[in-house]
């Protein structure tokens, strides 16, 4: 790694800690809650790892977590999501056997910037940090998105069947395979599937009730399934955000719904078409007359774990255009070059998120005599998020179309200068008519649909064992506020929850008297020379609770590797409130609240977990 930069900076929190100005030739900056590390004129994201020189590997091992290091002195140490990654670097830079300290980035150390010829015009991209989404997934064939649109031209070679050995449109293996695979009329003309669409091989054209699922002259259908699942990585045209890594991405069902004008009549159809055959998203980028017909089928697809995503309209309104105004989808308005919304935008009540919505570049028809085009308009920005969604749903696709929904809207950037504020009606963050919750976060999005949530959940009698990585968050209130009922450990049982970095019970958690609770951390554990203030406060307000107080029996923490040799609570400011020997303890005495844990190892390692007591 070539060391240009010689200095930290801590822009936002208006700190430079002069501590952090040795050991490093790296500058760092801090931008909505991400760290960037800044080189010539480029960012790179920051992730959780710092790379050390070190003098002693053996003393290095005993205090801090080291996943690796190799001959030439230099370590790689995983930051604990407990801490602020300004702290841990004060710890390693005051430590002397620490020589040196870089973080590491996402775009120094992956395979790198995608190789399609179009990318480097694709930069909005890395404005809501898809580059560093990849790092988690590409898009995984096991999720499906309908787009009903004009019809998507599967003849496209960034898109299709090209030079490539595998495609992105989602081929219907239950019918006869055509045998022209780019001639609809090629099947055996039998419903082999017995979905009423005969020979739907590659999707169906509600419009002219054909197999042909291509547009006859409108390209808009096929820019939308681009900016989706264009084959990223393959050398040619651009980068679908879902679309693969050189090998098949996410799967595009595409469903015509009119070629110039999309028709009522048949979106409502299309929709219940694209439930029945297992689409997770449906992609709505028009602009229609309210209809009863499409309401219903609206709440058919959410009744079904489908989520809808519509663009707002072009219209400028300060009221969405349906369907982006029916509240069950997430409705997306579309930002302009200084992050502010592009004046066409329509917004208003129900306005989900932002992303870019001009200067876009995505696949054209093939018969124009190019086949990548440039264009603007809130279309294009809704399947920015549509594709972010798939990409959650590739990591974890046990999603509800609520947890989608929260964690969409949770993880959204505060751009552009705006006034978000607490809204009646919005409950998953702070939030602006003009651009919603802000402009979405394809990084955070990703990270955050892995964590495992429980809700709605009674442990009658016997064991049970939950597993995740990195978190487990139980409770109701973990959906954006709404309740989905309580997750009760009923006398008799015994429940574990395993997680690597953390587990958090939340309001609506009962654990009944003669349950038991054990919660194993799994993760590779630092040491407590930093004061556990820090970690306190990245403890939002919303975790603690103190309306309820239903635990009634608690057996405490367990060590999977180590044996515990005492623990200690210490209240949110640090304070040390409570030290036992051994592992198991009582937090019954406590106030309810959050504390944060930490347990010392007879090894002399230790960890530091936050929990909820409520
Ligand atoms: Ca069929
Ligand atoms: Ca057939
Ligand atoms: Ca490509
Ligand atoms: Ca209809």
């Amino acid at each position: 790694m070539k060391w240009l930069c010689l200095i930290f900076a801590l822009i936002c929190c208006n700190i430079l800690n002069a501590n952090i100005l040795q050991k490093s030739k790296q500058m760092i900056v801090r931008k909505n809650n991400q760290l960037f590390i800044t080189c010539n004129n480029r960012e790179y994201v920051a992730n959780n790892i710092i790379t050390v020189k070190f003098a002693d590997i053996l003393s290095l091992q005993k205090k801090y977590p080291v996943r690796n290091y190799n001959k030439l002195s230099y370590a790689d140490i995983v930051v604990p999501s407990t801490f602020f990654m300004e702290d841990y670097i004060s710890i390693l830079q005051e430590d002397p056997n620490v020589l040196n300290i870089d973080l590491n980035s996402y775009g120094e150390y992956t395979s790198g910037t995608p190789n399609d010829s179009y990318f480097s015009d694709q930069w909005y991209l890395s404005e809501i940090l898809v580059d560093s989404a990849w790092t988690i997934t590409n898009g995984s064939p096991n999720t499906k998105v309908a787009i009903l649109d004009s019809g998507v031209d599967w003849l496209h070679p960034d898109l299709g069947i090209g030079e490539d050995s595998y495609q992105n449109i989602y081929c219907n293996l239950a019918e006869d395979d055509w045998t022209d695979p780019n001639d609809p009329n090629s099947g055996n003309h039998i419903d082999d599937d017995g979905n009423g669409l005969i020979d739907d091989y590659k999707g169906w054209d509600f419009a002219t009730n054909s197999n042909d699922s291509r547009p006859r002259t409108n390209f808009h259908g096929t820019f939308v399934a681009g900016i989706i699942g264009a084959k990223t990585n393959n050398s040619i045209g651009i980068a679908g955000i879902a679309g693969g890594n050189y090998s098949k991405g996410i799967n595009i069902l595409p469903y015509g719904v009119g070629d110039t004008q999309p028709e009522t009549s048949i979106i409502d159809d299309a929709i219940v078409a694209a439930v029945d055959n297992n689409c997770q998203i449906i992609q709505l980028s028009l602009v229609i007359p309210q209809d009863s017909a499409i309401d219903a089928a609206l709440e058919y697809a959410r009744c079904n774990n489908v989520t809808i995503v519509c663009a707002s309209g072009n219209e400028g309104t300060s009221s969405l255009l349906y369907p982006a105004s029916h509240p069950t989808v997430i409705a997306v308005g579309g930002l302009e070059q200084d992050l502010r919304r592009w004046p066409n935008s329509s917004y208003g009540t129900h306005l989900s998120v932002m992303a870019r919505c001009t200067g876009l570049v995505s696949t054209s028809l093939t018969s124009n005599e190019d086949i990548y085009k440039y264009d603007f308009g809130t279309s294009f920005a809704a399947p920015q998020v549509s594709a972010i969604i798939a990409l959650m749903l590739s990591v974890n696709s046990n999603l509800t179309c609520e947890e989608i929904r929260y964690i969409i809207e949770s993880t959204a950037q505060k751009v552009g200068g705006y006034n978000y504020r607490v809204i009646d009606g919005h409950p998953n963050g702070t939030w602006n008519d003009s651009v919603g919750y802000g402009l979405v976060d394809a990084y955070a999005a990703v990270k955050a649909a892995k964590i495992k949530y429980i809700q709605n959940r009674t442990y009658q009698g016997g064991c049970s064992t939950i597993e995740a990585s990195p978190e487990i968050i139980a409770g109701y209130a973990v959906t954006g506020g709404k309740t989905y009922g309580n997750v009760i450990l009923e006398a008799g049982s015994d429940v574990t929850f395993s997680a690597t970095e953390q587990v958090v019970l939340k309001s609506g958690f009962y654990a009944k008297a003669g349950s038991n609770l054990h919660i194993k951390i799994e993760a590779p554990t630092t040491n407590v020379a930093s004061a556990p203030q820090r970690v306190a406060s990245k403890i939002s307000s919303d975790e603690t609770d103190s309306a309820e107080n239903r635990i009634t029996s608690y057996t405490g923490i367990e060590n999977v590797t180590n044996e515990v040799q005492s623990t200690y609570i210490y209240s949110i400011s640090g304070q040390l409130l409570y030290a036992v020997v051994g592992n198991e303890y009582n937090m019954l005495h406590l106030p309810i609240g959050m504390y944060v844990l930490k347990q010392q190892m007879n090894n002399g390692e230790s960890k530091i977990v936050k929990i909820a007591h409520h």
